[in-house]
């Protein structure tokens, strides 16, 4: 075996042990879900743009928030009372955003801009991923 079908064999037998692993990772599913620009990182651009759209799929209902129903589930109890000071129980499209935005900084603690996957796996990365889903 020559030098480059060493690597040729090497990289296949590498993409044959990740590909099926990585892709049933819900890390590795969200992010190419939302890296538009396939990076193999998510910045707070693209997790505006999907929450933006995550938002208008979600507002069924079209009186411009989220409630309990619509949400269903995708932001725990401690994230909404931050979100939401009224207490209604609704988002409005801003505060959905903000929710977003906040836990982004919060799963990017080397402040990088970028969330990688294993950032994701964090608390506050499985939180994001758990909204914009
Ligand atoms: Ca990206
Ligand atoms: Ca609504
Ligand atoms: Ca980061």
């Amino acid at each position: 075996m020559n030098f480059h079908q060493t690597v040729a064999a090497a990289i296949l037998a590498a993409s044959f042990v990740a590909g099926p692993a990585a892709f049933a990772a819900p890390a590795s599913k969200f992010i190419a879900m939302v890296d538009t620009d396939s990076d193999g990182t998510i910045d707070l651009k693209e997790v505006q743009a999907v929450a933006s759209a995550t938002f208008d799929k979600l507002e069924k209902d079209a009186d411009g928030t989220l409630d309990k129903k619509e949400l269903k589930g995708r932001i725990s109890k401690a994230d909404m009372k931050d979100a939401d000071p009224d207490n209604d129980g609704t988002l409005d499209k801003k505060e959905y955003l903000g929710v977003a935005q906040a836990l982004f900084t919060l799963a990017d603690p080397d402040k990088d801009g970028t969330l990688d996957a294993k950032e994701l796996k964090s608390k506050a990365g499985k939180a994001l991923v758990n909204l914009l889903k």
